[in-house]
Parts: C-alpha cells; structure tokens; sequence
C-alpha cells in the first residue's frame, strides 16, 4: 500500500480548505489550479485505491454537516443543460415519461419510474462535493440508496461493478454521440451513502445539478458522481463500456478511483 499517496491528498483536500475558507459553503480548495498542486490531485496512482480500501473499513461514512454549513447554491459544473433529444423531450414532460433502466449482470433487470423511485425509502445527506477542478461545495442530497435498487434486481454473484450511462453528449466522432459514463465498484455502490439523488437542498433536482436523476458516491472526487442517468448496468468488467477505463474522464486519463 502507499500511504505517501493517499497522505498527500489528504493534506491537500483537508488542510489547505481549513487555512483558507472555513466558512464558506463552496470555495476553492487549491489556490493555483493550474499548478502542481493539482496535478497531483488529478494524477496520484492506483495504489490509492488498494491502500484506501485497506484502511477505510468499506462502511466508514463519509463527514456530513449540518443545515448551517449549507451556505450556497450546488455549483453546477460539467454539462448543465444536456441538448440531446430524448432528454429534452423527458424535462419538457417534467420527467413523468422518465424510466430508470436497471440491468446487466442481474436476475430480475427492470425499468423504474421516478415516483416508484421516489416512493422507495430514502435517504438524506448533507456531504461536501471536491470538484477536481479545485472547488467544493455543501449540500443536501436526498434519494435512494443504490443498495436497495440493487436489492430489486438482484445482481449475480459474479458483479464486480456498477456502470452509469447518462443522456448527455461530450463530443462527437466518425462513430457518433460520445456521451458521459462513470462507474464504482460494488463496495461503493453498496456503501450507504451511495443514493441516487432526485432532491437538492430540499427542492426537486435541478437540471443544472443532473435532473432526473444523479449519483452521490461520497468518498470521491466529483467526476464520479454521473448525473443525467439513463441506464444503470452491473457488470463484471469495465471492457466494453466506453474505451474500458471507467469513465468519460478516466478514458481521457483521469484515475479510476479518485478517493478523497
Ligand atoms: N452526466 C454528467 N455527469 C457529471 C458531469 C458531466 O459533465 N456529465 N460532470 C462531473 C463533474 S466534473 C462534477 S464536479 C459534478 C458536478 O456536479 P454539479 O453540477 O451538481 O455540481 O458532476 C459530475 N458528473
Ligand atoms: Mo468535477
């Protein structure tokens, strides 16, 4: 394991926020985001990953605050208004038309509307967002824990993965639409912390912020929380998604597992 990797993040994310700007609900954590200093953050290895699952116990929470540290809007970032098609059709609807696609590596695959989401127990959460960018903000997140969607289709025992496919375009090549992508592993996609989030500081989610629906993976980087989900597959490999890396970003280069 490679506590040198996983100290220097640490000391990146927590002490450099606490000399800064305490109080503020979304500020930049890293003063030149260009430099170093974020390259670091971007860059660290995949030892990472193993060396977090070996000391944090796969359940340990992530911090959560209180209604008072609450002190701005979720910053939106990435894509804020996706153009495609069949999305502007559902958010013209309100998203009644919407259908959550779960399946895979799974029993019992099924298609969720929001209300059967919403009508699912729920979980609420006020947890800080760290954008790789070098900015975080506090909110409140409401939704259902991905556990119990998992619980309703029942994966395999051989799923190793979660993959989200999301309705928004990145770019577009000879082959066609490139749209966003991100995955966990089943440890983060059965953490309870996991939801997939509907609200937002107790208002629907805002389509800014991933309307109808968004993942909150709470001991990651911001880049890991797909919003705009269409699909949800489980899977026992990454191979086949995308390029195989994960994700949209991490296909590009960033780290799998951007843990914080
Ligand atoms: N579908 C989709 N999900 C996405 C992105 C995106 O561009 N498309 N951007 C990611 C990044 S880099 C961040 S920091 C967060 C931003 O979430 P917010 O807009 O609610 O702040 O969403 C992540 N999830
Ligand atoms: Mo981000």
């Amino acid at each position: 394991m490679s506590p040198i990797f996983l100290s220097r993040r640490r000391f990146l994310t927590g002490a450099t926020i606490a000399s800064t700007a305490p109080l503020a609900g979304c500020f930049d954590f890293l003063g030149d985001r260009s430099g170093e200093v974020r390259g670091a953050l971007e860059t660290a290895n995949s030892l990472t990953y193993h060396a977090q699952r070996l000391l944090l116990g796969s359940d340990d929470l992530a911090r959560e605050y209180s209604e008072s540290e609450i002190r701005q809007p979720q910053r939106p970032n990435g894509s804020t208004n996706p153009s495609d098609r069949a999305y502007v059709a559902l958010a013209r609807g309100g998203f009644s038309d919407y259908r959550l696609k779960v399946g895979g590596l799974v029993d019992k695959p099924t298609e969720l509307s929001l209300g059967e989401l919403q009508a699912m127990p729920s979980r609420t959460q006020i947890t800080r967002h760290d954008c790789v960018e070098g900015w975080s903000c506090i909110a409140k997140w409401t939704g259902v824990p991905l556990s119990t969607v998992l619980d309703h289709v029942s994966p395999k025992p051989a799923a190793r993965f979660v993959v989200f496919d999301c309705f928004d375009t990145m770019q577009r090549n000879a082959l066609g639409a490139i749209k966003y992508y991100e995955s966990i592993d089943m440890a983060d996609a059965r953490h309870p912390q996991t939801i997939l989030a509907y609200g937002l500081n107790d208002q629907s989610l805002p389509i800014s912020n991933g309307a109808p629906l968004r993942v909150r993976v709470e001991r990651q980087l911001g880049y890991k929380m797909a919003k705009y989900i269409r699909a949800i597959t489980v899977t026992e490999t990454l191979e086949g998604f995308g390029q195989g890396g994960g994700g949209y970003w991490e296909d590009r280069g960033y780290e799998w597992f951007a843990g914080i």
